[in-house]
């Protein structure tokens, strides 16, 4: 047990230089809305990187986490696209199938918040911090970003007190999106916590199961995680996802409620069953009150909801500082249903103190939030201390990063453009001098083979 300071650490991850709009993930009506569309790579980066550095202003630790090798030439060339060079790999898949050339071209690993769930020192039963990085077996195009970030994740955190566990074998039975569907209640960072896990889809209850939509997460896979991260039963909770909320286009738990500390906010059609969530979390939490905010589906629906991503936020307490500051996207103000919510709760409610609006329309396209573009890891002082890669945010860093993407991204992106070789020698050119200025050592395949 450390007796050093501890921290939540915000890791987001950097937009990739291929950021398109492929329509990829079904389920997730943004993506669906968009495909096809113009994006603009550039932009989407620079907008992430400024929501850093404006937590990062506000006192909060900041991180980075790169962005991955696309199109990756591998998964082409295990699915038979051979050729002696990787520039005809890509223009024979995209002559042949320009479906497989947009779903190995995807920057959706800049949603982190679905790269690994990470249980900190504080709730294991070892003591050490346990990670698990997540299979994301349910969608083809994210299914490739496994081994890179296992890399990564070993790479920044790679001292003896971390854990790295493999992916969960992947298929339908052990689906598991990571952080997205996983959240931690305490009342300082480095008290022992009550961890809470939240599946779309479970063996038992095939018949509360979504309709139109995939369940992403399964109770089994949440059980494996829980079970190899060492958790203490009596303070884990597992709870299901409303099936219809899935149906509304809420693929992920963090698009329905998000927590911090002894904080929940979350929509009244969030869960299976709210009220009986409420009482195992607060039975958990044992010793302590959990604050829960429930929004009435009369105040916002689940289709405003949706849209606006509101429960999609950030939940952050700036130091110095009472209540949790609301880390929201834009469009939230633009919903006139959920800009007055949020008007209200910032005005009365003790458990928040501000709310902040964020322009991260490009992620948002994709149906990436604030919340989908960050993965929370409780740090000690001592570990930050120790890690050797540089990737905390500094102003420096800051200038640095915003300089190599306005010289490496590309201003605007159509389908198109995939099948153009240029692309993938533009991304390893800036993969390979991110690395470095990181100093993350060799993660991607073109720097191991
Ligand atoms: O997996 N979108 C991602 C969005 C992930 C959001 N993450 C969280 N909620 N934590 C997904 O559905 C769209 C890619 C495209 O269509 O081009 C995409 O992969």
């Amino acid at each position: 047990m450390t007796t050093s300071k501890c921290y939540e650490v915000n890791f987001d991850g950097l937009v990739g230089l291929t950021h398109n709009y492929a329509g990829l993930s079904f389920g997730n009506v943004a993506s669906s809305s968009h495909g096809g569309l113009m994006s603009s790579p550039r932009a989407a980066a620079l907008q992430g990187l400024d929501k850093m550095m404006a937590l990062h202003r506000l006192g909060l630790k900041q991180a980075v986490l790169p962005p991955q090798e696309r199109p990756h030439i591998p998964t082409l060339r295990k699915l038979g696209f051979s050729a002696n060079s990787d520039s005809e790999v890509i223009s024979n898949v995209a002559k042949t199938a320009p479906h497989i050339l947009a779903s190995v071209c995807s920057a959706s690993s800049m949603w982190v918040a679905n790269a690994a769930t990470i249980s900190p020192f504080a709730d294991t039963s070892d003591g050490n911090t346990h990670i698990t990085p997540a299979n994301l077996s349910s969608m083809f195009h994210r299914s490739i970003e496994i081994e890179t970030t296992s890399r990564v994740l070993r790479s920044i955190f790679s001292g003896e007190d971390f854990v790295h566990h493999d992916p969960l074998p992947g298929g339908s039975a052990y689906s598991d999106e990571g952080a997205a569907n996983h959240t931690r209640f305490c009342n300082e960072y480095g008290d022992e916590g009550v961890e809470f896990f939240v599946y779309g889809s479970s063996k038992a209850n095939l018949a509360s199961a979504p309709e139109k939509f995939p369940a992403r997460q399964t109770l089994a896979a949440c059980q494996a995680i829980a079970r190899s991260h060492g958790l203490i039963p009596e303070r884990t909770v597992f709870a299901q996802q409303n099936p219809q909320a899935i149906d509304a286009g809420v693929f992920h738990n963090d698009v329905i409620a998000v927590g911090n500390r002894d904080l929940l906010f979350y929509h009244e059609e969030a869960f299976s069953n709210n009220v009986q969530v409420a009482e195992q979390l607060n039975a958990a939490f044992a010793n302590s009150e959990l604050s829960l905010i429930e929004v009435p589906k009369a105040k916002v629906n689940l289709e405003d909801a949706v849209a606006s991503y509101l429960f999609n936020s950030q939940l952050v307490s700036i130091p110095k500082t009472d209540g949790a500051t609301i880390i929201v996207p834009t469009e939230c103000r633009e919903n006139d249903s959920v800009h007055n919510y949020l008007n209200q709760l910032e005005l009365e409610h003790p458990a928040i103190n501000q709310v902040k609006y964020f322009d991260l329309r490009q992620s948002m396209n994709n149906g990436g939030g604030p919340a989908c573009l960050r993965l929370r890891v409780v740090m000690s002082d001592e570990q930050i201390n120790n890690c050797q890669a540089n990737i905390f945010l500094s102003d420096e860093l800051y200038e640095k990063l915003k300089q190599w993407i306005e010289s490496h991204y590309r201003e605007s992106l159509v389908p198109e453009d995939l099948a153009d070789p240029a692309l993938l020698d533009e991304c390893r050119r800036a993969l390979q001098e991110l690395s470095v200025l990181l100093n993350l050592g060799s993660v991607y395949d073109f720097q191991l083979n």
